[in-house]
C-alpha cells in the first residue's frame, strides 16, 4: 500500500490532534458510535495509555472509542477521497456518521477506505473508530487465555491463588515482553488521487557493472477493464496520454532514466549506489505519472543476497553491528514520535552501529524512510512473537493464527517493499521450534517459501529463535541466515561469564556445521543506570559491560558468524512481573537515551570493526 504524499495532484489533511475518547469493555462496539458524544481528551497519534494518571487507561481491557469530526473541502469535488490508517492497535471498526466504513486486524500496518459513497466534497463527517487492545490466540501478538501470566507461574495448585484467578477481571495477559500499548498508534490521514491513479509501485534495484536496472511495474487503479483493454490497442494512449511514463531523478533533481508502460527495465548509466553509513545511501527518486496522476517514490540502487556463509549487499559481505529496537517512549507509549525516529537514527550513528531490526512488529513508514535516507541497515519483522508451547501443548495446534500470519506477510511485504533499507524479512520472534519440531518446521518452512514469493526482490527470509535445544530443531538451519537469541550467562547460567563463554562456544560449534551465516539477534543483560560494581554482578552497569566484552571475544573468532544484535537499543516498557522493575533494562541506553557505560564500550568497538569484509 503506497504512503500518502502531497503533490501537485494529490492531497493530504492530517487528522492528527486532539480528539474524544471514551474507555468501553470487552463488548463489540455499539451505539456510541451512532452519536457524538463529550469525551475525555486524548492525543491521536500516540497510544492511549500512559496519557492520564489512570489504571483504568493503564491497564485497559476490550474496546476504547475515539471520536472526531471532520470536514471534506469542497475543492476536492471529482476527486477520489481516501481515508487511511498507518497503525490502529490491534483492532479496529470505523464508523462515518455511525454507519460502518471498514474494520481491520492487527495493529501495526496500513488500512485504509474509499469515502465514494460514504462521504461527500463539502460535507461535514462524524468518525468515530473503536479500537480493541485484547491480546489472545488468535491475534499477533500472541495473548494467553484463561488468566495465564507471561512472568512467574502464578503457582499452580496453590487452592487460594487458583480461586484468585478464577474471581479477578479478565485482563490482558500478553505472552510476549512488552507493553501493550495501544489505541491509534500512527497518523490518520484523508487523501486524494485523480480517479484513474498510481494504485501500487514495485522497484526492483540491480547492479550491472557501473550502471543500475530497475524492474519496476505499475499497478492502475479506477480504470476500467474496457478502458485498460483500449490503451492496449492504442500503444500506450489513454484519455490521450501515455498510460503510464515514469522518469528517474537524481538527487539534484536531473532525469536520468525514463520509461514508458506499466512494467519494465530502466537502466541508470553510471548509477550511484545505496550503501549503509558512513558511506553514502544514494537515493534517487521515480516519479510516476499515469493520466492526471503523479507519484514520487524513492529508490536506492543495491543489492542483497546470502552466499555460503555471507550476507552480501552490492556484492560484499556485510557485518550487522546493531540492536534489536522498540516503539517505546514516555506519555507516547507506542505512538508515532518522529523526533525520537530522529534522535534514535542520530544515536545509532553516535553508536557507530549499521542496523537494527524491528523487533517485534513492523515500525512506522517514516522510520524506513529516516533509514533509506541515513543508510542504516533493517531486518524487518512481523509481529508473530509468542508463538510458544503453553502447558505443554502444540502452539501450532493451540493458537489460530496461520491466516493472519500470512495476511500480514502479505501486508509488509507490500508496504515495505521498495525500501532500500530493508535487507532482510523476518517472520516471527522465538516461536516453538524444540518441542514440536514437525509442526514447527510445517509451519514456519511453508511461510518462509510464501514470503520468498511474495517479495518481488526476493530478499533473504529468516525467524529470530529462541534459546532452546537447537539439535531438535530442525528449521532454524532452513533459513537464510540463522538467527539466534541468546541468553547465556543472564537467563541461564545467572551471573557465571566463565560458564556462559563454555555454553555459548559450544552451540557455536554445533553451528559452525550448519554451513550457513548464523548472526545472534538478542543478547543482554539487564543493568540499571547507577548501579556500580567493582566485582561486576548482575544489574550492575559493569557486568551488562562484561557480559558484552566476553562473548563479542567468542563471536570474534567465527567466519561464519555475520553479526551482533544486542537486546536492547534502551530501556523499554513491560507488563509489570517479578522479573521486570520498572520496564525491562536491557538498553545500551536508558528509556531517556542516556548512554549506559556498555553504550561507550560499544561505540568504540563498533567504530573498530568494519560494515564490510570484517568476516572474510
Ligand atoms: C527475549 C525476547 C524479548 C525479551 C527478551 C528479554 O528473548 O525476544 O522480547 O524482551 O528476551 O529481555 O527477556
Amino acid at each position: 500500500m503506497l504512503y500518502p504524499r502531497e503533490n501537485e495532484v494529490r492531497m493530504v489533511a492530517d487528522l492528527s490532534g486532539i480528539w474524544d475518547f471514551k474507555l468501553g469493555d470487552e463488548k463489540e462496539p455499539g451505539e456510541c458510535c451512532d452519536e457524538f458524544w463529550d469525551g475525555e481528551t486524548i492525543a491521536v497519534p500516540a497510544s492511549y495509555n500512559d496519557q492520564k494518571d489512570d489504571r483504568a487507561y493503564r491497564e485497559h481491557y476490550g474496546w476504547v472509542y475515539y471520536q472526531r469530526a471532520f470536514t471534506i473541502p469542497r475543492c476536492w469535488q471529482g476527486e477520489r477521497i481516501v481515508l487511511r490508517f498507518d497503525a490502529v492497535t490491534h483492532r479496529a471498526k470505523v464508523y462515518l456518521d455511525g454507519r460502518l466504513a471498514c474494520e481491520h486486524k492487527g495493529g501495526f500496518l496500513p488500512f485504509e477506505v474509499e469515502l465514494d459513497g460514504l462521504a461527500a466534497a463539502g460535507q461535514r463527517v462524524r468518525l468515530t473508530v473503536a479500537v480493541d487492545n485484547q491480546v489472545n490466540h488468535h491475534t499477533l501478538p500472541i495473548g494467553n487465555e484463561g488468566n495465564m501470566a507471561f512472568f512467574g507461574s502464578d503457582n499452580p495448585g496453590v487452592p487460594g491463588v487458583e480461586a484468585a484467578k478464577l474471581w479477578r477481571k479478565p485482563k490482558n495477559q500478553p505472552n510476549f515482553d512488552f507493553f501493550n500499548y495501544a489505541g491509534i498508534n500512527r497518523p490518520v490521514r484523508l487523501y486524494t488521487t485523480p480517479a484513474v491513479y498510481v494504485e501500487d509501485v514495485t522497484l526492483v534495484p540491480d547492479i550491472c557493472g557501473e550502471d543500475g536496472l530497475v524492474k519496476y511495474e505499475i499497478r492502475i487503479g479506477g480504470a476500467s477493464k474496457e478502458e485498460k483493454a483500449k490503451h492496449e490497442e492504442n500503444d500506450g494512449d489513454f484519455a490521450g496520454q501515455p498510460l503510464v511514463h515514469v522518469d528517474i531523478f537524481d538527487a539534484q533533481g536531473h532525469c536520468v532514466a525514463a520509461a514508458d508502460g506499466t512494467a519494465g527495465e530502466i537502466t541508470i548509466p553510471k548509477a550511484r549506489f545505496w550503501w549503509p553509513w558512513p558511506k553514502e545511501p544514494y537515493l534517487y527518486t521515480a516519479v510516476i505519472r499515469c493520466g492526471e496522476d503523479r507519484y514520487e517514490q524513492k529508490l536506492g540502487i543495491r543489492t542483497v543476497k546470502v552466499e555460503g556463509t555471507q550476507f552480501l549487499i552490492n556484492g560484499e559481505p556485510f557485518y550487522f553491528k546493531g540492536f534489536g529496537k522498540h516503539e517505546d517512549s514516555a506519555f507516547h507509549g507506542r505512538g508515532l514520535d518522529q523526533c525520537l525516529n530522529v534522535k534514535d537514527v542520530n544515536l545509532i550513528h553516535w553508536l557507530n552501529a549499521n542496523s537494527f531490526r524491528t523487533s517485534h512488529y513492523p515500525y512506522a513508514e517514516e522510520m524506513y524512510d529516516l533509514c533509506d535516507r541515513e543508510g542504516i541497515v533493517v531486518i524487518d519483522e512481523t509481529p508473530a512473537v509468542g508463538i510458544a508451547s503453553i502447558e505443554g501443548k502444540d502452539p501450532y495446534r493451540t493458537f489460530s493464527v496461520r491466516k493472519h500470519h500470512e495476511q500480514v506477510l502479505r501486508d509488509l511485504v507490500a508496504r515495505d517493499k521498495n525500501h532500500p533499507c530493508v535487507v532482510m524479512w523476518s517472520m516471527g520472534n522465538e516461536p516453538d521450534t524444540e518441542h514440536y519440531p514437525e509442526s514447527a518446521y510445517e509451519y514456519w518452512h511453508s511461510l518462509y517459501e510464501l514470503t520468498h514469493q511474495l517479495d518481488p526482490a526476493n530478499r533473504p527470509v529468516t525467524f529470530v529463535c529462541c534459546q532452546n535445544n537447537y539439535e531438535r530443531d530442525i528449521v532454524t538451519r532452513t533459513m537464510d541466515v540463522v538467527c539466534i537469541n541468546r541468553y547465556y550467562g543472564w537467563y541461564n547460567l545467572s551471573g557465571d561469564l566463565d560458564a556462559a563463554c563454555y555454553g555459548l562456544n559450544q552451540e557455536l560449534d554445533f553451528w559452525e556445521k550448519q554451513k550457513k551465516p548464523v548472526m545472534i539477534t538478542e543478547y543482554g543483560a539487564d543493568a540499571i543506570a547507577g548501579i556500580h560494581e567493582c566485582v561486576a554482578e548482575m544489574f550492575s552497569e559493569e557486568f551488562q559491560m562484561e557480559f558484552y566484552m566476553r562473548q563479542n571475544a567468542e563471536f570474534d573468532k567465527r567466519r561464519f558468524f555475520i553479526g551482533e544484535h544486542v537486546w536492547n537499543f534502551a530501556d523499554f516498557a513491560t507488563i509489570q512481573g517479578c522479573m521486570r522493575a520498572d520496564g525491562n533494562k536491557k538498553g545500551l541506553l536508558t528509556r531517556d537515551r542516556r548512554p549506559k557505560m556498555a553504550a561507550h564500550y560499544f561505540r568504540k568497538r563498533w567504530k573498530e570493526l568494519p560494515n564490510f569484509g570484517y568476516k572474510k
